[in-house]
């Protein structure tokens, strides 16, 4: 039997409004014990909530909803009680004393909602990370996910490899009759190969999306060069806030200074480092140097601030001119972007430069990000979709096309394990 489960689904309070919601089997028994009669389903009414000793609780608008149509495909009974906390406990209260209801675990609503096919997997997941999302980029890719952009691929996908796996049953099958002709199944099987190609690079190329890792943990802009080359001035001037120590001192900065800054909307890591030195006989300044190397070598965004040529890396790297307002570095050279972190010129130019190398790893317009275990799913189908593309033989080919179906059955939620249910809904609140 499954419980009723009751908490509350708006944010902290006191607010204007606390919105109590309460769904499953006994939902509307549950609320009948708080008023007179429960309104018709999608109505809302006033309701006086009282106890069961009949003392007034609250005045409360409630709305009732009845299955399938609703959030979580359960039986589901909304108060919008005004948004006292004893107000909301004690009206909790009296609903926990009814038999079968009990206090919803996080993400418990949304968890139902998925069990009862109200919404699809990757749904949910772009859920979670709304309910998450601190920028204005993370925010998008995850109503892009949430409004089941993603999962509409998927299900396309599905449907094509589907269709792809009975045709080449059909063919096994039918090469078991005598009067087959070979040549017309050679070409059968090479069209079905040449499809399947097709759909992994398909696959390959939605795994490609964006990860979520970025918006959530910010692209990392490292800020790296030698020794009293400005770098602490310019993370100051970035943050717009003191954050790491400046002084004419070479090797001051020993240690990685992480600064989470927004900008345009989206999330950086900026991260100071101890400037780059070969020539040094203190072991914690060179300690230093090994973490800013580490540093430089998993970065996004290299801001180099050394006269010489920039090391090599990964991510772009935007050379600068700095300390621009010494008379002696008033010549620029070309390919060099001129900052002078002391007075905040050229800060917001760099600004600009930043946020256009991160451009082309951000999602596009209404696209969504993935995580990493959509990601994976996503790869194997387009492994074993390629796999079945470099086949001949008909029986092996059906063996990778469904594979490819499981993977997608991983993605969309239908082969989903509970412990991957557990990690996602565990980072919902509860009440959602
Ligand atoms: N005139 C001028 N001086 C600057 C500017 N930026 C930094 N300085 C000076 O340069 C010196 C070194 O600055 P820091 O920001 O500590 O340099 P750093 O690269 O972090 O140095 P380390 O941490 O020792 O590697 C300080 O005396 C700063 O005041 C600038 O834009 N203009
Ligand atoms: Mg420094």
């Amino acid at each position: 039997v499954t419980d009723t489960i009751v908490a509350l689904s708006s944010g902290a309070l006191p607010a204007a409004i606390a919105v109590l919601r309460i769904s499953g089997p006994e939902a509307f028994a549950a609320a009948a014990r708080l008023m007179r009669d429960v309104p018709p389903p999608r109505a809302a009414r006033v309701r006086r909530l009282c106890a069961e000793d009949g003392e007034l609780l609250d005045q409360a608008l409630v709305l009732a909803f009845d299955p399938p149509g609703t959030a979580t495909g359960e039986p589901l009974v909304e108060l919008h009680l005004h948004g006292a906390p004893a107000v909301a406990e004690a009206v909790q209260a009296v609903l926990l004393r009814h038999g079968g209801v009990r206090r919803a675990e996080p993400g418990e609503f949304t968890r139902r909602a998925l069990m009862n096919g109200r919404i699809a997997l990757t749904e949910a997941e772009g859920l979670a990370d709304l309910l998450a999302a601190q920028t204005e980029a993370q925010r998008r890719a995850a109503m892009a996910m949430a409004s089941g952009a993603l999962h509409r691929n998927i299900t396309m996908l599905q449907r094509e490899v589907l269709d792809l796996s009975a045709r080449i049953e059909a063919l096994i099958d039918f090469s078991d009759e005598d009067d087959v002709d070979a040549g017309n199944e050679a070409a059968g099987v090479a069209a079905i190969a040449g499809h399947a190609a097709n759909l992994g690079q398909r696959c390959t190329a939605l795994a490609a999306a964006p990860g979520v890792e970025r918006l959530h943990d910010g692209f990392r802009v490292v800020l790296a060069g030698p020794p009293n080359a400005g770098k602490s001035t310019l993370l100051n001037a970035l943050a717009g806030r003191q954050m790491a120590i400046v002084s004419d001192v070479a090797g001051t900065t020993r240690d990685r200074i992480e600064v989470p800054v927004r900008r345009a909307g989206l999330p950086f890591l900026l991260t100071d480092t101890a400037g780059l030195t070969d020539r040094t006989d203190d072991r914690i300044e060179a300690i230093g140097v090994s973490l800013a190397e580490a540093a430089i070598a998993a970065c996004d965004v290299l801001l180099w601030l050394g006269d010489d040529v920039p090391p090599s890396t990964e991510g772009k790297v935007v050379a600068l001119h700095p300390r621009a307002d010494l008379a002696e570095r008033a010549c620029v050279p070309s390919g060099r972007l001129a900052v002078a972190a002391a007075s905040g010129a050229g800060v917001d130019a760099l600004w600009e430069a930043i946020v256009g190398a991160v451009a082309s790893r951000l999602p596009p317009e209404n696209g969504w990000a993935m995580t990493g275990r959509q990601r994976d799913a996503m790869r194997a189908a387009a492994d074993a979709l390629s796999r079945a593309a470099h086949e001949c033989d008909a029986l092996l080919i059906a063996e990778a096309l469904r594979a490819a179906l499981r993977h997608f059955d991983r993605l969309t939620g239908t082969a989903d394990t509970e412990a991957m249910l557990d990690s996602l809904f565990g980072r919902f609140c509860i009440g959602k």
